[in-house]
């Protein structure tokens, strides 16, 4: 029985982490809001390459884009403050403030397959506020 209890303690500990995680800490986890974007995401029309999203003070528009492999994506800020496109998950392209800054514009060009999640890191989080999806299909 003494050889099971280390097991048994880790388990717990597992658990505990488990639980926290899920529940954020006492924040709000990224489950809810993820699933707000990704309807949005679902019922998106095919954008034609290039597409366009526009950072303004604070947002994106298009929140949700879905564009066909191959696409690009040219970036926009449209507002008077700076912006920036952080992934979320891994993602496949970041813009930085300095290639944002009001007036500019940049592009990147989408050749895999995925959803993908970024945010601007000054006036959102991975989780609220400033946020948005593209999702890249076949
Ligand atoms: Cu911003």
């Amino acid at each position: 029985m003494l050889a099971a209890r280390p097991v048994a303690v880790v388990c717990v500990a597992v658990a505990l982490i488990c639980g926290l995680a899920s529940c954020g800490g006492g924040d709000e986890s990224a489950e809810p809001v993820r699933s707000s974007l990704e309807p949005k995401v679902d019922r998106a029309p095919v954008t034609a390459s290039p597409a366009t999203v526009a950072a303004d003070d604070d947002y994106f528009e298009a929140k949700a884009l879905k564009v066909r492999r191959g696409s690009a994506v040219t970036f926009t800020n449209d507002g008077r403050r700076i912006h920036d496109v952080i992934p979320l998950d891994g993602g496949t392209f970041r813009i930085d403030t300095d290639e944002l800054r009001p007036g500019m514009s940049t592009t990147v060009q989408l050749d895999q397959v995925g959803t993908f999640r970024y945010f601007c890191s000054i006036h959102g989080t991975a989780t609220r506020g400033m946020r948005g999806i593209i999702e890249v299909v076949r």
